[in-house]
Formats: C-alpha cells, sequence, structure tokens
C-alpha cells in the first residue's frame, strides 16, 4: 500500500474562497461522525490528514487538500448535527450548495453513509441535490466492520429500491478504515474518473 502525499491547498468559509485549480477534484461528504475524517486518512494514508475528532460538528469550513500532485480532495463539512443553531444549518445549506453547483472540475461525489443506518432522509436530500446539479456519485457504506455481511446485503437492497430511478449513481462501496476493506476500490474509481476527465478536455 502506498503512501500518497497530501497538502491543504486551502479552506473555504464562503465561495468566494474556493481556490482555483486545474486538477480533477473528489468530494467527499456525509453526516458528522460517518467517518469521513478516518476513510480520508485510510485512503492517503496519513493519520491525520483530516482531523479525526470526538466531538462532531466542530468542521465548519470546505478542506481543499493536493493529494498525489494529481487530484484535488475536498474533505465538506459534516452534516445533520443535532446541536447546530438555524442559522448554522442555513449557512452550510448553502455552502453546500454552492460548491456542488460551482466547482467545473469537481468530476465525483462520495457520499459518506453510516452502514449501520436505515436510510436516513438527510442522506437522501443530499442524492436529490446530486441528481439535480447532474453530479457523479458514489453511496460509500462507512464502518462495515461493525455489522454482519447479512446486513450489509440488506442495507445496499434498502438504498438500491430507494435510489433505482437515479441516473448520477454510479455504486455502492462497502468500506471501513479499519480493515481498509474498499480503500483499493474506491481509489481505482478515483484514477479512473481522473482519466476520463484528462481524456475529456
Ligand atoms: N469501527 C469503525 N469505527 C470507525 C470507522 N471509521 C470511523 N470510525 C470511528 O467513528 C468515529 C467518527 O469518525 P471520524 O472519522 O472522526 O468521522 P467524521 O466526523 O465523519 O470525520 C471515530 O470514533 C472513529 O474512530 C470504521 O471504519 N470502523
Ligand atoms: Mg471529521
Amino acid at each position: 500500500m502506498k503512501l500518497l502525499d497530501a497538502e491543504l491547498i486551502g479552506s473555504a468559509f464562503k465561495p468566494e474562497e474556493f481556490p482555483k485549480t486545474d486538477l480533477p477534484e473528489f468530494a467527499f461528504c456525509g453526516r458528522s461522525n460517518v467517518g469521513k475524517s478516518s476513510l480520508l486518512n485510510t485512503l492517503v494514508l496519513r493519520e491525520n490528514l483530516a482531523h479525526v475528532s470526538s466531538k462532531p460538528g466542530k468542521t465548519r469550513q470546505i478542506n481543499f487538500y493536493k493529494v498525489a500532485g494529481k487530484y484535488i480532495f475536498v474533505d465538506m463539512p459534516g452534516f445533520g448535527y443535532a446541536n447546530v443553531s438555524k442559522d448554522e444549518r442555513l449557512r452550510w445549506a448553502e455552502l453546500n450548495y454552492e460548491y456542488f453547483k460551482r466547482r467545473e472540475n469537481l468530476v465525483l461525489v462520495a457520499l459518506l453513509v453510516d452502514s449501520r443506518l436505515e436510510p436516513q432522509k438527510i442522506d437522501l436530500a443530499q442524492v436529490e441535490l446530486f441528481e439535480e446539479l447532474r453530479r457523479n456519485y458514489l453511496i460509500v457504506f462507512t464502518k462495515t466492520d461493525k455489522i454482519s455481511e447479512d446486513l450489509l446485503k440488506k442495507r445496499i437492497k434498502e438504498f438500491e429500491f430507494l435510489l433505482q430511478y437515479c441516473n448520477f449513481l454510479i455504486e455502492f462501496l462497502p468500506f471501513s478504515a479499519v480493515t481498509k476493506r474498499g480503500r483499493e476500490e474506491l481509489l481505482a474509481l478515483i484514477r479512473k474518473f481522473a482519466e476520463k476527465e484528462k481524456m475529456l478536455k
């Protein structure tokens, strides 16, 4: 397994702060505590690229990383944390919308969902946004080391049923930061989408 070098190239609290880049971009999003920081660290094999925190809902800004000199990985702020004000929630929703609407080099979004939970409304709202904005996305099931293979199959079926008419869904990907399940598959998908983007340019 290779260690990828990663460098923070920008943080944005508002759209004007999005960095200008010309590399293919990949965004990672999901509810607070879903395992996003752990997944990002597993992908680049770093201990602390994205801060793994025990306090959910702390990161409000969008963080942009240049990875392996070839990609931009974007760490979106976690959502769905109960203990935030209405103002904060609105601010998050606007930043989230503007990001997915505006980013020209964004080629693929990974929406992380906790494999232990039934499909959540707030995650399905993100799916609707990606469909509306015509963004390719995959659903990553996190923490699969915590559930049985039978439950995982059932979970995937539930999502398959709900998302059967979606046009921009690429695939469902089981993942675990503990066993590193799904890491190679996710990196392969990222390479594939980056190549495709290069050929289109
Ligand atoms: N068992 C297990 N725990 C995980 C996994 N990924 C994250 N966690 C734990 O879930 C909690 C939240 O993880 P974190 O990556 O900070 O989530 P974030 O808020 O989405 O960035 C932490 O206690 C992690 O150790 C996983 O794949 N398996
Ligand atoms: Mg985090």
